[in-house]
């Protein structure tokens, strides 16, 4: 029945600790064996999550309690990945927002909570990490807590949601508690350490908003794809029910002329969620979350019904993407030599697949048939595409990311972001100086007056998406490492002007060889270098950075002559410093529009568009207007 289902999902800003509840939730309802080591946040499943320590997916599971079927869904709180949450939203009825006691609502708070007050969730506020030493002293939990009202006032939400219930919680030990002067007991191990309040609170919630009617409506949230069983259709029962065998309407739209289509399939499979499982079940009833398989063309937004009296839904709609980039085929000499240098077919399969199963990116062709461009929400979505089509074993290139513009009345306009940076004081003019040489507006400077630590500040700037791009590694210079940055779209505005991006060259290899740490030693005054000794490179690889404005052409590959006597035993021996070995993010903030980032199961090289040097000018200004 579904009364006794619950379907909730965690929202935050990044880091403030999410998935590290969840984990506890499991624990604390008993979702694992006593003997199974679980390990640290079990939701983030996938490779590079865990390596990068961030949730990219939003996941599905279920726990129990008592007899109540509560099911939750993980969601990420990066800005990037915000097109998940935003559709995940409409499966459930209630959402617990962790807020990070210390840092108080972020950027993404601020998305993810306007999106399920607009949704109606009844809201659950857990104030997190109120075991961070900073947060002893003070009146740091308060003052979160204020500023968290005081956001959904903001941001329009109703009597009832502005009435949350507040738990004082550690994610991270599994405890949470009502009243917050109760905090310095339980950390000194005097009070009880579990999620019981958060449990009782979550029960309170109420149960899943259904329609009335006897037959299957389902709106499809999100498709999931197993080798197995082929495409899932991810969502909410809303009505009726749906049994193994039965027959199904998928109302649909075609893509090209976006008039609705439908198409009648039977459910092959159906899938519950128990644990972190999905588990084959018979029948799906209403208000649960569950899986249907049967058909291959599953959109996000498609109607599932279970006859033709079911009304369709509106389809789901997401922001639209604020940034492209180009992914072309390998052209690079060493194309094929390290992984499958696919053709521009593949590619473009590969990258419509990706599309398919998440409606925040857009796929366009280009006037090159082996280039194609892919728009989604910004710089961290395309690393992480990138990185998992170099795991399977894909070689490609990508340019740098470009911001998408709107045309409104004929008026250029371009996307707008609300950039949140915290900070030690001593640093504020150094990053103001960054952001304002990238037309951002100051807009709020706040004191983060915090006990026992540096003075902190909090700098509010709107600035174009375009003054984003590539930001993030200068920020931490400039901060040396401290400072934390997030970003949120807020509109769109007229074209704000030039920005300039880099003003450093490339140093770039003009022949292809093997780099000698001779040539190098004597390249390394120029600038920085990107790779060392025993490297082959090819003719117009880019191996660092120039120190002044204009591209350098250099022989990286020069041997020393070898003379049949050898001097000293240290001759020839040189040492290069400093090598900067840069990311794949590195590197997508690094370039310039002329310049490509070739990627391989092995490598990551940059490289110009214009391979032969005596094809390319080396002043930026000609460069960048010939791109
Ligand atoms: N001190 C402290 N650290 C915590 C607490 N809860 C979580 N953390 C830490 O905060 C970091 C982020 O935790 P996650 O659970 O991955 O946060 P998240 O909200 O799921 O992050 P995204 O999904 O990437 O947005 C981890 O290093 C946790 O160990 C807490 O109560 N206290
Ligand atoms: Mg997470």
């Amino acid at each position: 029945m579904a009364t006794n289902i619950r379907n909730i999902c965690t929202i935050a800003h990044v880091d403030h600790g999410k998935t590290t509840l969840v984990d506890f939730l499991f624990r604390q309802s008993g979702t694992f064996k006593a003997h199974q080591d679980v390990g640290e946040r079990v939701m983030d499943s996938d490779d590079l999550e865990r390596e990068k320590g961030i949730t990219i997916l939003a996941k599905n599971a279920s726990f129990h309690l008592g007899d109540t079927k509560i099911n939750i869904v993980d969601t990420p709180g990066h800005a990037d990945f915000g097109g998940e949450v935003e559709r995940i939203m409409g499966m459930v009825d209630g959402a617990i927002l962790l807020v990070d006691a210390l840092e108080g609502p972020m950027p993404q708070t601020r998305f993810v909570l306007q999106n399920a007050i607009k949704k109606g969730l009844k809201i659950i506020l857990c104030v997190n990490k109120v075991d961070r030493p900073e947060v002893q002293h003070g009146d740091a939990i308060q003052q979160c807590v204020d500023k968290t009202f005081d956001l959904f006032v903001e941001l329009g939400a109703n009597d009832e949601q502005c009435d949350f219930p507040i738990v004082y919680a550690c994610a991270r030990e599994g405890w949470c508690t009502e009243d917050p002067d109760q905090v310095p007991a339980i950390m000194a191990g005097e009070g009880p350490r579990n999620l019981e309040a958060l449990l009782k609170l979550i029960l309170k919630l109420p149960p899943p908003r259904t329609r009335s009617g006897a037959s299957l409506q389902m709106l499809v949230s999100n498709v999931l794809y197993s080798d197995y069983v082929g495409f899932m259709a991810l969502g909410k029962i809303l009505a009726g029910s749906i049994k193994r065998g039965a027959p199904v309407i998928r109302h649909g739209i075609d893509e090209t002329t976006g008039a609705a289509k439908r198409e009648n399939f039977m459910a092959a499979r159906l899938y519950s969620f128990v644990g972190m499982e999905q588990k084959e079940v018979q029948e799906l009833n209403v208000g649960d979350i569950g899986l249907i398989t049967g058909c291959e063309n599953f959109k996000i937004g498609d109607t599932l019904a279970g006859d033709d009296a079911v009304e369709v839904l509106e389809r789901i709609e997401v922001e639209s993407p604020t940034m492209q980039m180009i992914f072309s085929i390998n052209t690079s000499p060493f194309s094929g030599t390290e992984g499958t240098a696919i053709q521009s077919r593949q590619l473009f399969e590969r990258l419509r697949n990706e599309v398919y199963g998440n409606p925040s990116l857009r796929l366009e062709p280009t006037d090159k048939n082996d280039q194609f461009s892919l728009l989604g929400r910004g710089e961290l979505q395309f690393a992480i595409l990138v990185e998992k089509m170099r795991r399977e074993g894909l070689e490609f290139m990508i340019g740098r990311p470009v911001v998408v513009y709107k045309y409104e009345d004929g008026v250029r306009k371009e996307p707008i972001e609300r950039v949140t940076l915290d900070l030690p004081e001593c640093y504020s003019g150094d990053v103001t100086r960054l952001l304002q040489g990238r037309r951002g507006v100051l807009m709020m400077y706040e004191n983060l007056n915090l006990a026992g630590k540096e003075p902190w500040v909090r700098l509010i700037f709107e600035i174009p998406t375009r003054g984003l791009i590539g930001i993030q590694s200068r920020y931490l210079t400039v901060t040396r490492g401290s400072g934390v940055i997030s970003h949120e779209l807020i509109g769109y505005k007229e074209h704000c002007g030039v920005i300039a991006n880099r003003t450093s060259g490339s140093l770039i290899a003009d022949r292809t060889g093997e780099t000698t740490a001779y040539a190098l030693n004597q390249i390394q005054e120029r600038g920085v270098l990107f790779i060392g000794e025993g490297v082959t490179v090819y003719e117009g690889m880019i191996i660092g950075e120039n120190a002044k404005d204009v591209d350098l052409n250099v022989n990286a590959v020069r041997g020393k002559k070898l003379t049949n006597i050898r001097t000293t035993a240290s001759d020839g021996i040189v040492i290069l410093q400093g090598i900067r070995k840069l990311s794949l993010e590195a590197c997508i903030e690094w370039i310039d529009d002329d310049e490509w980032i070739e990627v391989t199961p092995k490598s990551i090289r940059l490289r110009k568009k214009v391979l032969a040097s005596n094809m390319r000018s080396v002043r930026k200004e000609d460069r960048l207007k010939d791109s």
